[in-house]
């Protein structure tokens, strides 16, 4: 899989941390958002949105919004619990931020 964005990026940093802490494998593809980067038709293709952080998976899909992206990674590992409440709580702040 590959991780579009800039390590600069509060939103784009949480991602390459949890990928990180996950130990998953990936490539980091560094988009430069002052040079248009995000807005190119190339980009525009991946996401729509025209931001970072971008997540292209290996079956071709992608999936952008930074905590999509680390629900998504965190499914099935100690970072999302299966417990209802405390997966709650782990939204509640997601979407508190
Ligand atoms: N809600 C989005 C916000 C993403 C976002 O605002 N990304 C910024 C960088 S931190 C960006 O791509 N800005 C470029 C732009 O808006 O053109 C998320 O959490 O992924």
């Amino acid at each position: 899989m590959q991780i579009y964005g800039d390590i600069q990026s509060g939103n784009c940093y949480k991602v390459k941390l949890l990928a990180s802490l996950l130990d998953i494998d990936h490539e980091w593809v560094h988009v430069d958002i002052l040079a248009g980067e995000t807005q190119t038709d190339a980009y525009l293709l991946m996401n729509p949105n025209g931001k970072i952080p971008l997540l292209a998976l290996d079956d071709g899909r992608y999936l952008w919004e930074s905590n999509a992206i680390l629900n998504y990674l965190a499914a099935d590992t100690k970072f999302l619990p299966g417990d209802n409440y405390r997966r709650a709580q782990v939204l509640q702040w997601q979407f508190f931020e």
